[in-house]
C-alpha cells in the first residue's frame, strides 16, 4: 500500500502531510509553526525582524528543528515506517551556504542529537537570506548588465534579474563577505537543503525550484555558464547539478530510521518549490488552469506551452515538475498584510474580518496595502488607493479588493483565460476572501479537499516519481473541488473594470 509523505517547508513553518495513494486517502497531518513552537528563537512570523538595508534571513537550524518537530508530531498519529516515498517542497529562492565537511555530517549523524546541532559547525553563513530579501539592487545591475539586459537575462533564465532571486543574493554575499565565500562548498536551495538532509546526501536542485535563482538557462534546463560567472566567482563547483522534477534521491538517511522510524527502504525524490509544488497539488499541472495561492505571499500560477515572459519584467517563468513551464507572479504583501489590516481594525480573528468585509459594499474603492516594499508592482511601503475614500472596517473590503485587483492586473501577461479560479493557502478558507477573488476576476472559486496545496504536491510528486503511481490516478484521488464553489457576480464588472484602471494609473 503506497504511502507518501509531502512536506512543505514554507516561510512560517513546516507542513507534514502523509497520504495513502490507493485508498487516495489523507492518512495525518502535522505542522510546526517557527514562530509560535519556537518563541524564543525570534522567529515571530519565519524570519529574523528587523533587517537593515532590505535584508530579511532566516535561520536554517531552525528549518531543521521545524522540520524535526512536524516528523515528531506526524509520528504520533502515523506509522512512518509505512512511507514508500517522500518529496519536499521549499520556500522558493532561500539560499543555504555549507562549509566543506557538510557531505559527511549529512551522511552520519548522530541519531541522539537534533539535526540542527550536527549540521551547525558547517555553516559557512550562519543565516538564510529568504525570498523576503530586498537588499541586492547593485547586484541585479551588474548581473543583467553583464548579461546583455534585463530582457536577455529574461529570455535566457525566465525572470528578469530579481532581487529575492539567489543568483544576486549569491552574489552579494560573494562580494561583502569574501572570506566566507571562500569557505562556501556548496549552495543549497530551502528545498534541496531539507532534501539533502532526509536523504543523508547532497541533493540536486529541481528545475522548478533552480528557474527563481537568475543562473539556470530555463530552455535547456542546465546552469547556463554566463549567468554564474556574471554571479560569483567559482560559483560552478558550489552548486549541485540541476534536474527534472521527477528523479530520484535515493533512500532515506539512516538517521531518519533510526531516529524518527522510517523503513530504509523508503525513497527520497527531488524537492522543488512552494508554488511548482502547488502546482502539482492543485492538479494544474497540465495548461488550462490558473491558480491563486493566498500564502505569507500571494501567488498566481499556471502550467503554460512554452515560456512566455512578462513584458513587464515582474512575473516569471519556472520549470514545471511534470515537465514544460509554468508562470508565476507573486506578491510579497499577502496574508501579513491583511493581518495587519485585521489588527489596525481590532478585528479579533479572521471570522471578524470577514464579516467585514462582507459588511461593505463591493467595488467602490480599492487600497493595496503595502506594509513592506512590494515586488509586483515594484514599490516602496505604503499605501496605493482609488475610487471612494475609505473610513473604518471597509479598509477590510477596500484592501483585499486592492490585492485581487493588483494580482489580476499583474497577470495580464500571462494570457491563460481565467474561465475558472482554483483558490489555495491559508486565506483560500476566509469565504469572504473568495467572494472577493470570484468577483474580481469575474470566474467561479473552487478550492480543493486538501487545503495544504504544496505539502499536497510533494506527496503526489514523491508517489508519482518513486511508486509508479499516475498523475491522472493522483489528480482524480486527491485534486478534487470541495464543494462550495463561490460563483462571480457578474453585475459587478464594470466598476471592478473601472478601479482597475484607475490602480494601473495610479501605478505608472
Ligand atoms: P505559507 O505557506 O506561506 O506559510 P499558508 O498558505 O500556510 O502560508 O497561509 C498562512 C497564512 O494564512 C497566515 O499568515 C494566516 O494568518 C493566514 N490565514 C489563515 N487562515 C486564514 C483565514 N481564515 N483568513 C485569512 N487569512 C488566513
Ligand atoms: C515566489 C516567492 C514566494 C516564495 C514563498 O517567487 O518568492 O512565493 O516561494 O512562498
Amino acid at each position: 500500500m503506497p504511502r507518501a509523505l509531502g512536506i512543505d517547508l514554507s516561510t512560517q513553518g513546516v507542513t507534514a502531510l502523509l497520504v495513502d495513494t490507493d485508498r487516495g486517502a489523507l492518512l495525518a497531518r502535522a505542522r510546526a509553526a517557527f514562530g509560535p513552537d519556537f518563541p524564543s528563537r525570534g522567529h515571530p512570523e519565519g524570519f529574523l525582524p528587523g533587517g537593515a538595508s532590505g535584508e530579511v534571513h532566516a535561520d536554517p537550524l531552525l528549518w531543521l528543528d521545524g522540520l524535526q518537530l512536524a516528523l515528531d508530531r506526524l509520528a504520533q498519529s502515523a506509522d512512518l515506517s509505512q512511507v514508500a516515498a517522500l518529496a519536499v517542497s521549499g520556500q522558493q529562492h532561500g539560499s543555504v551556504y555549507l562549509a566543506d565537511g557538510f557531505q559527511l555530517a549529512l551522511a552520519d549523524p548522530d541519531p541522539s542529537k537534533s539535526l540542527a546541532a550536527q549540521l551547525a559547525p558547517f555553516l559557512s553563513r550562519p543565516t538564510s537570506p529568504i525570498w523576503m530579501d530586498s537588499s541586492t539592487v547593485e547586484d541585479c545591475q551588474a548581473i543583467a548588465a553583464a548579461l546583455g539586459g534585463h530582457q536577455a537575462a529574461c529570455d535566457l533564465t525566465g525572470s528578469a534579474v530579481t532581487a529575492r532571486f539567489t543568483g544576486p543574493q549569491i552574489r552579494r554575499f560573494a562580494r561583502l563577505e569574501p572570506a566566507a565565500w571562500s569557505r562556501t562548498a556548496r549552495v543549497h536551495l530551502v528545498s534541496s537543503f531539507a532534501t539533502s538532509v532526509l536523504a543523508g546526501r547532497d541533493a540536486p536542485i529541481d528545475t522548478g525550484d533552480g528557474a527563481g535563482m537568475n543562473l539556470m538557462d530555463l530552455a535547456a534546463g542546465a546552469w547556463s555558464p554566463a549567468a554564474l560567472a556574471a554571479t560569483a566567482p567559482d560559483l560552478a563547483r558550489r552548486l549541485p547539478p540541476v534536474v527534472p522534477g521527477p528523479t530520484l534521491v535515493g533512500p532515506v538517511s539512516a538517521y531518519l530510521v533510526a531516529r524518527h522510524g522510517f523503513s530504509p527502504r523508503c525513497q527520497v525524490v527531488v524537492g522543488t518549490g512552494d508554488n511548482p509544488s502547488s502546482l502539482v497539488g492543485m492538479g494544474a499541472s497540465r495548461p488550462g488552469q490558473v491558480v491563486v495561492s493566498l500564502g505569507t505571499s500571494d501567488t498566481l500560477f499556471a502550467a503554460i506551452d512554452g515560456a512566455r515572459a512578462d513584458p513587464a519584467g515582474l512575473g516569471h517563468a519556472f520549470g514545471n515538475p511534470m515537465g514544460g513551464t509554468m508562470s508565476l507572479v507573486c506578491v510579497r504583501n499577502g496574508s501579513l498584510a491583511r493581518d495587519a489590516i485585521r489588527r489596525e481594525l481590532g478585528l479579533a480573528d479572521w471570522a471578524a474580518f470577514a464579516a467585514a468585509v462582507d459588511a461593505a459594499p463591493p467595488a467602490q474603492s480599492a487600497v493595496l496595502p503595502l506594509e513592506h516594499d512590494e515586488i509586483t508592482p515594484r514599490r516602496p511601503a505604503g499605501r496605493v488607493a482609488v475610487g471612494a475614500p475609505v473610513s473604518g472596517p471597509s479598509l477590510a473590503r477596500a484592501a483585499v479588493e486592492g490585492q485581487a485587483l493588483s494580482l489580476r492586473l499583474h497577470s495580464r501577461w500571462v494570457g491563460t483565460p481565467t474561465t475558472r479560479l482554483l483558490l489555495a493557502g491559508g486565506a483560500s478558507e476566509n469565504p469572504a476572501i473568495a467572494q472577493v477573488f470570484a468577483d474580481v476576476f469575474g470566474a467561479p472559486v473552487l478550492r480543493l479537499g486538501v487545503s495544504d496545496s504544496a505539502a499536497l504536491g510533494a506527496a503526489l510528486r514523491a508517489a508519482h516519481a518513486a511508486c509508479g503511481s499516475s498523475l491522472a490516478d493522483l489528480e482524480a484521488a486527491f485534486c478534487q473541488p470541495a464543494p462550495g464553489i463561490v460563483q462571480p457576480r457578474s453585475r459587478l464588472a464594470p466598476a471592478y473594470a473601472a478601479l482597475e484602471s484607475a490602480l494601473a494609473a495610479a501605478l505608472r
